[in-house]
């Protein structure tokens, strides 16, 4: 991704790649986060004096620190089973660590270590007071009782409870972490602390959850692309789109676009597609969210009670569409899936996961003029309103759906602001990835340069 830069600012991300890796041995997923960034900064640290000269870029590449722990937890057949977990605290300079918690068996430091990376970017891009940070575990929720469940999350936090807070770090959701799993681990805490405190976010509404907190990722996935086509005076309605997952973000993300009249005709999982031709809406979407909100099933039910076609072991990215969400992990659509979207006629795209696309899926949606959305501007919803109900928390009040609601919109509408402002290019057109990377940097940078050397 760095052909077309200076041939001096590419050995300075060269160079700096090559001591990042050497420092990291192994962690793909945290060299291929850092290189998209670093490839977008490179150039304004360079040509910014008092960036230029303080090795901001290793600092900010470091994380504060990572605890790693052990989870023994007992089976319903009574069998002691181990997992690894982590907490990734990786920057905190402009508030607390904030970041969900994943369960999922592909979970390894390097995932963590990109996600909250990433997770420093977006919330600086929210405009709130938060860190950034991830955490997880390589526990498989899937095929486990609610008891088992519940007993991982309990003996999780455990340890976890030692090093969160509400004013030092503040976990959330994530894949295979939903309200079931934050229910569960908030009970915990509340029992080890004998403290009711807001230390985590994605709470139900009966402990001090936000209105619109489930929905927020995809809702404002879809209001950051409704932003993007503004800029082309063009809109949702009509459009063809294609999503992929199935879970808390690519549910919403379904509704809010079909609400405003976009037609989705895909969602997944693990073991395949479902291709709807009529669009998943009404009560399709609310089977579909049945399906996998509650009774945890796979997505070929859908096919088979709706009729509708489904392709096992294949992702969404050969049906013909104008807009994409691919909502479900990393490194989901590549260069081949891309090239394909784009012959069928791909106009938009938003990531309602995080760094979904490799780097070649990107470079080809910039080449082709696609307006391309980087995770980090385009899925900061659902941490926003995550800030949101921390406020709530903070003044012990609850706002309405529709204050929760208007606020979304307006932090989406402003980080959409902020990656024109450092992402438009002089013949006019917009790199929403040097856009959303700078735009997170600079309050970050600003805030560790303003600290002295730390
Ligand atoms: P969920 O666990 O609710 O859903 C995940 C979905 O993605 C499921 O459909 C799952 O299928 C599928 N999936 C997960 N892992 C894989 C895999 N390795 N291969 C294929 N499919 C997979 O998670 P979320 O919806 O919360 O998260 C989805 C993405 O959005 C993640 O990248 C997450 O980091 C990101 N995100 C989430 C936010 C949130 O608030 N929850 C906020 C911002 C970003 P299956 O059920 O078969 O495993
Ligand atoms: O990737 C993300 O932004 C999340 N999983 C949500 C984090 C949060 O603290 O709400």
């Amino acid at each position: 991704m760095t052909t077309n830069l200076d041939p001096k600012v590419q050995a300075e991300i060269q160079n700096f790649m090559r001591g990042l890796v050497r420092r990291n041995p192994g962690e793909t997923e945290f060299h291929q986060a850092v290189e998209e960034v670093v490839t977008s900064l490179m150039p304004y640290v360079l040509e910014t004096p008092k960036y230029r000269d303080v090795a901001i870029l290793e600092r900010m590449t470091e994380p504060d620190r990572i605890v790693i722990f052990r989870v023994c937890w007992e089976d319903d057949q009574g069998n002691i089973r181990t997992n690894r977990a982590w907490r990734v605290q990786f920057n905190n300079s402009i508030g607390p660590y904030k970041g969900g918690m994943r369960f999922h068996p592909s979970v390894t430091q390097s995932v963590l270590k990109f996600l909250g990376f990433e997770q420093t970017f977006k919330n600086s891009l929210t405009g709130l007071p938060m860190g950034g940070g991830k955490g997880g575990s390589n526990f498989n929720p899937k095929g486990k009782s609610d008891h088992e469940v519940m007993r991982f999350c309990q003996s999780l936090m455990i340890e976890l409870s030692r090093h969160i807070g509400e004013d030092t770090d503040v976990p959330a959701g994530d894949i295979g972490v939903g309200a079931r799993e934050i229910s569960y681990m908030f009970g915990q805490y509340k029992r080890l602390q004998n403290r009711f405190a807001s230390v985590l976010t994605g709470k139900a509404l009966s402990f001090g959850g936000s209105l619109i907190r489930t929905e927020a990722t995809g809702y404002g996935a879809t209001y950051f692309m409704q932003n993007m086509l503004n800029t082309r005076k063009d809109a949702i309605a009509g459009k063809t789109v294609a999503v992929s997952g199935s879970g808390n973000v690519a549910l919403y993300c379904i509704q809010k676009v079909a609400e405003l009249g976009g037609v989705v005709v895909t969602a997944s999982d693990s073991d395949g597609f479902i291709y709807d031709r009529d669009g998943i809406r009404g009560e399709k979407w609310e089977f579909l969210r049945d399906l996998k909100e509650v009774r945890r099933g796979r997505i070929s039910a859908y096919a088979e009670k709706f009729g509708c076609e489904y392709f096992a072991g294949q992702k969404p990215w050969g049906v013909p569409v104008q807009l994409a969400f691919p909502c479900a992990t990393q490194n989901e659509l590549n260069g081949d899936d891309a090239a394909t979207l784009v012959k069928n006629g791909l106009q938009a795209l938003a990531e309602g996961a995080n760094m979904p696309c490799t780097p070649e899926a990107i470079a080809h949606f910039m080449d082709s003029k696609v307006l391309y959305a980087p995770g980090k501007a385009s899925n900061a919803g659902g941490v926003s309103v995550s800030g949101l109900e921390q406020s709530q928390n903070a003044l012990r009040i609850s706002w309405s759906r529709e204050e929760v609601d208007h606020r979304l919109q307006g932090i989406m509408r402003d980080i959409h602001a902020t990656c024109l402002k450092y992402g438009t290019k002089p013949d006019g057109s917009v790199n929403y990835v040097d856009g959303a990377n700078i735009g997170g940097f600079v309050k970050v940078a600003d805030a560790m340069l303003a600290y002295g050397c730390v």
